[in-house]
C-alpha cells in the first residue's frame, strides 16, 4: 500500500517529497451565541485525523488561533490535547507544527512545549530573544523530515507578532506593517544560509494580508487594533515555496498567488460565513517547490440559516416565513431573524419562539432594523447587534463615543487609544508569561 503515497510528477516517482496539511483559526471553545460548538470541533477534528492518515501527510501546520480565548476551558484544552496524542500516535511519522494567533496567549500555549515535543510537536507563540536584545532567529526554524528522515522543509514559525516582538524600522509608512515584513526578511536570510540544496522553505504567518478579502462587518476576524495592521504580501519572498496563513476566516489566495494562502477556518465562525467554503490546505514539496496544492473541504455538522436571506422585512413576513419553515431531520441549523420594524415591538421575540416551538432549529438571533430611524438603525446594524465579543475594543470604544457624542470619534483619540490599549495588552502578556 506504501507506494500510493507516491505521487508521479511528470512522469517521475519521487520518494524524497514531503506533504503538509496547512489549517489555521480553529478557535476551539468557542460558542455561537450562546451555543456550544464542542461537537462541531470533534467533528472537525476527526476528520482530521482521518485525512492525515489517509493521505498519509508529514506535517500538520497550525497557523494560530487554536483556542478563541487566552485562558480556554479544559473542555477546550482536552479536546486539543487528545487530538495531538492521538494523531501523532496513529501517525509514527508526523510532525506538528502550531504557531500562536492574536486569540490565543502566547505564554500559555508554548508552556507544555517540553512535552509536545516528545510527540514530535513544536508550538512557538513567544519571539524569544538573544542576550543582546536580538531576535532568536533560529528558534523560529523549524526542521520538517520526509519519510526517509532526511530535512526536506525548512518551516518559519512565525506566530501573530505583537509590538515589540518584531525590529523597529524608521519608516514614514506603517511601522507595524515594515517591522513585520523585515523580521520575515531577516529570518529568511537565516534560513536561506542554512538551506541545504534541494530542500524547500515555508512560511506561516498570523496577520491580515493587504488585499485579503474579509466578510463584510465580520468583526470576528478583525485584529486586536482595527485597519493598522495590513502586511503586504510582498513580504513573503518568492524564495518561500509556500506560506500557510492564518487570521482571515475566508479560505482564500493572497493577491492571485497559488502558494501564499489562507486555509480559512473550519467552521463557520459568524452569519457572515455562511456559504464560505471551509477547509484546509494540502501541499507537497519537492525539490524545493511546492509542486502540488489541494484543498480539502471538511464536513458540516450545523448549518446556518438567515430569514429572510435578503434584507430584512416586515415583523407578519418574517413570521410567516418562518411557519413555514421545512422539518428538519437530524443536526438543528443555527438561526438569524432579521426583522425590520417601524416601532419597537417587545411581543416580537416571543412571537418568534412560539412560532420556533415545534421546529427543529436553534435560534441565534434576531437583528432588528428600524425603518423610520435610519440612523439608529445603522447603529443597531452595524455596531450593537454584533454583540460585543465579537468586537476589538477599539470598535466598542469608537461605537460608545459616536452614541455619546454622535460624531467619529477623531484620529488623535484614536491613536492615543491604541497606544494604552497596546501597553496593556503588552503588560497582560508579562505578567503571564
Ligand atoms: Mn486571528
Amino acid at each position: 500500500m506504501l507506494f500510493l503515497s507516491f505521487i508521479i510528477l511528470g512522469g517521475r516517482i519521487t520518494n524524497n517529497m514531503i506533504r503538509i496539511l496547512h489549517t489555521a483559526d480553529w478557535h476551539l471553545g468557542q460558542t455561537f451565541f450562546g451555543y456550544d460548538r464542542t461537537e462541531e470541533h470533534k467533528l472537525f477534528l476527526d476528520w482530521l485525523a482521518k485525512e492525515i492518515h489517509e493521505k498519509q501527510v508529514e506535517a500538520l501546520i497550525v497557523a494560530g488561533d487554536v483556542f478563541d480565548v487566552s485562558n480556554p476551558s479544559a473542555t477546550s484544552q482536552r479536546m486539543y490535547y487528545q487530538f495531538i496524542y492521538r494523531v501523532t500516535t496513529e501517525n509514527p511519522n508526523l510532525q506538528i507544527v502550531i504557531v500562536a494567533g492574536n486569540h490565543d496567549s502566547a505564554a500559555r500555549l508554548e508552556a507544555p512545549l517540553p512535552l509536545l515535543q516528545a510527540m514530535r510537536t513544536e508550538v512557538r507563540g513567544v519571539v524569544r530573544k538573544l542576550e543582546g536584545g536580538e531576535i532568536d532567529y533560529d528558534h523560529l526554524i523549524v526542521d520538517l523530515k520526509n519519510r526517509q528522515g532526511e530535512v526536506e522543509l525548512l518551516c518559519m514559525a512565525v506566530p501573530f507578532l505583537r509590538q515589540g516582538d518584531y525590529p523597529v524600522v524608521q519608516t514614514d509608512g506603517n511601522a507595524y506593517a515594515e517591522g513585520v515584513r523585515k523580521l520575515y526578511t531577516q529570518l529568511l536570510q537565516r534560513t536561506w544560509e542554512r538551506r541545504k540544496e534541494s530542500q524547500a522553505i515555508m512560511a506561516i504567518g498570523h496577520l491580515q494580508a493587504t488585499g485579503s478579502e474579509i466578510a463584510e462587518k465580520d468583526y470576528s476576524e478583525r485584529t486586536v487594533i482595527g485597519g493598522l495592521e495590513c502586511v503586504s504580501p510582498d513580504a513573503f519572498s518568492e524564495q518561500i515555496a509556500y506560506t500557510a496563513l492564518g487570521h482571515i476566516h475566508k479560505a482564500q489566495r493572497v493577491s492571485g498567488r497559488e502558494n501564499v494562502r489562507y486555509s480559512g477556518s473550519p467552521i463557520p465562525m459568524s452569519f457572515a460565513e455562511k456559504y464560505y467554503h471551509h477547509g484546509v490546505v494540502m501541499v507537497t514539496f519537492d525539490d524545493g517547490c511546492a509542486v502540488e496544492i489541494e484543498r480539502l473541504e471538511c464536513p458540516k455538522l450545523i448549518s446556518l440559516l438567515s430569514v429572510p436571506n435578503g434584507e430584512a422585512e416586515l415583523p407578519e413576513s418574517v413570521l410567516k416565513m418562518l411557519r413555514e419553515l421545512p422539518e428538519v431531520n437530524g443536526e438543528a441549523p443555527y438561526l438569524e431573524v432579521k426583522v425590520l420594524l417601524e416601532e419597537p415591538e417587545p411581543m416580537f421575540p416571543q412571537q418568534v419562539a412560539e412560532v420556533l416551538t415545534d421546529k427543529n432549529y436553534r435560534l441565534a438571533r434576531i437583528v432588528s432594523t428600524y425603518r423610520r430611524d435610519e440612523r439608529k438603525a445603522d447603529e443597531e446594524r452595524n455596531v450593537w447587534n454584533k454583540g460585543l465579543l465579537e468586537m476589538s475594543p477599539l470598535q466598542i470604544a469608537q461605537s460608545v463615543f459616536e452614541k455619546s457624542y454622535q460624531v467619529e470619534m477623531p484620529d488623535e483619540l484614536t491613536e492615543l487609544f491604541q497606544e494604552v490599549y497596546m501597553s496593556a495588552t503588552c503588560k497582560q502578556e508579562e505578567e503571564e508569561g
